[in-house]
């Protein structure tokens, strides 16, 4: 075996916590080399593509980039920084011989930039620590060295790793130092460092083609695309190739067409080298983790794991009385196969069927990981139910575990007393509690998955939205202890109709309402939150008998308290176990899983007697 460096090519993943600015800094650099070459500006964060990762901000898909520099291509693979989207980060560093530790000036390292530094120290990547958002008046660039520093001593493996080069940069002013000293100009000390200190890939380009599938695309006219690095030989257009899937039985296929990343895209080519990382459409059926190689030594390279969802939830046929009204009305099987299709991209996610042909279980890492999905198969006009997300519960020789997470909490000191005490009813721990001195605590605590499902909504409410929340996922632990539900009971519709205001006036005297006048309401829809801690069903949709002639509308609109609207993460977290959230395009509803009341207390009745 001939391996040799692979000196034109670098293979930079880069990672961090959420919101650090990784996806600006690629947008700084492509940037850049636009202005190298073409003299020529881009709209902003080009690389946060999809509709949802705009609408919310963030980077939920790993992507590929390249960027050709003095000579030589740099494939940058950005990653998402959310906890949820974990997953992708593991497969991807893959692909990477390197990666830009990207850290907030302000922030400093937080939970995720401790989870992707132990990835890439894992990997053996070669690190280049970015210090970013140097602009900002409240840098604090010494603090967050010296926190890095303390970061990479505890996490490194071998010594050579504590030698890491640093840059300081503002990605959305786009440049980068070496010194603070220097002179902020362009983008160049950067690019110029991933050269200096990330090594170029070593590969084997005489041996057979062989690459691991790390990541899948879907094109419309081409199908199924493979995406990875090819770690030996060259594969051009047209070569017969092999898929050795779990089985390890070679499937013939064929190297239709190949693509490499250049820009802001994949690009066309006649053949790809070993080191660098190419896209292959033709290879029918392949899932990540499986080998692409050449007939002529089919040997697949070791399967990447991928760490196990931490939350559930049933995905169902919608069955409310107004199902089909709004979007597509999906059977079990088109649901099925809409959750199948998601599998083959989203590499983290699991599907399974229940005992009821209408619903699936359906695991994710994260309740925005599941919600993410829900929303895009919204957006593509479909209807559906959706249950409470619960976490997985994993039993290893007979004994039961299930998913820890640690958080780390900001939030100005006036919340602390609400936060902690909700906190402890969730089986929180406090690992650490730290005063800034500018009236601002942070908290870190310990706690299971499932005690955190349902707080991220409280936390935002509670600190009025001034809070900032970071999770890290940790071991499984021992499953010990019982949260009980603080949550009210609901007020439930008893009578499908039109709730007009005198309906939801009245209402309001038993708690809060959730709907507006006029709406259309079923019997078992969920209109509102009781004052105590029982269900109540109500005619919500009465009306009011006119004996006199006055109209008494406009007066009760004008008494009616504001009703309460849930996002839909919102909306999940306020279900109970015996509720579902009915998702279409346009609406959500909440609902009782048994719609009819005598039903609701039968099955009631029959629950209590089956457990005494
Ligand atoms: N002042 C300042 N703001 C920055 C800088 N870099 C990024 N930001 C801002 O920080 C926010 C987050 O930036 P992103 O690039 O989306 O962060 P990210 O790390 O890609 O986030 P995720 O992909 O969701 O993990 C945006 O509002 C950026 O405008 C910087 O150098 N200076
Ligand atoms: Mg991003």
């Amino acid at each position: 075996m001939a391996l040799a460096l692979q000196n034109n090519f670098r293979n930079v993943a880069i990672v961090a916590h959420v919101d650090h600015g990784k996806t600006t800094l690629i947008d700084a650099m492509l940037k850049f080399s636009k202005i190298f070459r073409e003299n020529q500006l881009v709209d902003t964060l080009i690389m946060d593509s999809n509709p949802k990762e705009r609408e919310r901000g963030i980077t939920i898909l790993a992507k590929n980039t390249a960027i050709g520099y003095k000579g030589v291509t740099l494939n940058i693979i950005d990653t998402p920084g959310h906890v949820d989207f974990s997953g992708e980060v593991e497969r991807v560093v893959n692909m990477a011989d390197g990666c830009l530790l990207v850290v907030d000036a302000v922030d400093g390292p937080m939970p995720q930039t401790r989870y992707v530094l132990k990835l890439a120290m894992q990997q053996g990547l070669r690190p280049v620590v970015v210090v970013n958002k140097i602009d900002r008046s409240t840098a604090e660039i010494d603090s967050t060295i010296e926190a890095v520093n303390d970061l990479f001593l505890e996490l490194a493996t071998e010594a050579d790793q504590l030698d890491f080069p640093i840059v300081y940069a503002s990605a959305k002013e786009g440049y980068a130092l070496v010194e603070l000293s220097d002179d902020p100009d362009d983008m160049a000390p950067l690019l110029d460092a991933i050269i200096e200190y990330i090594p170029g890939p070593t590969a084997d380009l005489e041996g057979e083609a062989q690459m691991l599938v790390t990541a899948l695309d879907y094109d419309n006219h081409l199908g199924q695309i493979a995406i990875g690095r090819l770690s030996r030989g060259v594969i051009s257009k047209g070569d017969p190739l092999v898929l050795l899937d779990q089985t390890e039985i070679p499937i013939a296929c064929r190297a239709d067409y190949l693509f490499s990343f250049r820009d802001l895209g994949r690009h066309e080519v006649e053949k790809v080298v070993a080191g660098d990382i190419a896209a292959i459409s033709g290879v029918k059926g392949a899932t990540i983790g499986d080998t692409i190689a050449s007939p002529l030594a089919p040997e697949p390279l070791e399967r990447i794991a991928i760490e196990k969802p931490t939350v559930k939830m049933t995905f169902g046929v919608n069955t409310s009385p107004f199902s089909g009204k709004d979007g597509k009305y999906a059977t079990s099987r088109i649901l099925w196969d809409r959750l199948q299709r998601e599998l083959q991209t989203n590499v983290s996610m699991r599907v399974e069927r229940t005992d009821s042909a209408d619903e699936f279980v359906v695991s994710g890492r994260g309740e925005l990981h599941l919600s993410v999905l829900i929303e895009n198969m919204r957006r593509e006009g479909m209807e559906f139910q959706v249950s409470k997300p619960e976490a997985i519960i994993t039993i290893i020789e007979g004994k039961t575990y299930e998913p820890y997470e640690r958080i780390v909490i900001d939030t100005p000191q006036e919340f602390v007393g609400v936060l902690t005490e909700e906190l402890a009813s969730r089986m929180g721990q406090v690992e650490d509690m730290q005063n800034d001195g500018d009236g601002h605590i942070s908290i870190i605590y310990v706690l299971p998955t499932r005690g955190l499902i349902g707080f991220r909504s409280f936390f935002l409410k509670a600190t009025r939205g001034s809070g900032i929340m970071n999770s890290e996922l940790l071991e499984p632990q021992r499953v010990h202890g019982e949260i009980r539900s603080t949550r009210f009971g609901a007020i439930v519709a008893s009578e499908t109709g039109i709730a007009f205001a005198y309906g939801i006036r009245n209402t309001q005297e038993r708690g809060q309402t959730f709907i507006d006048p006029n709406t259309h309401v079923y019997e078992g829809m969920i209109v509102g939150m009781h004052n105590r801690d029982r269900d109540l069903e109500l005619n919500i949709a009465k009306e009011r008998k006119m004996t006199n002639v006055r109209s008494p509308t406009a007066e009760v609109y004008e008494r009616l308290e504001p009703p309460v609207k849930f996002s839909l993460e919102e909306s999940l977290d306020f279900i109970a176990t015996d509720e579902l959230a009915e998702v279409t395009p346009n609406h959500i509803r909440l609902r009782k899983r048994v719609l009819k009341a005598d039903e609701r207390r039968r099955v009631g009745r029959s629950k209590a007697r089956g457990a005494s």
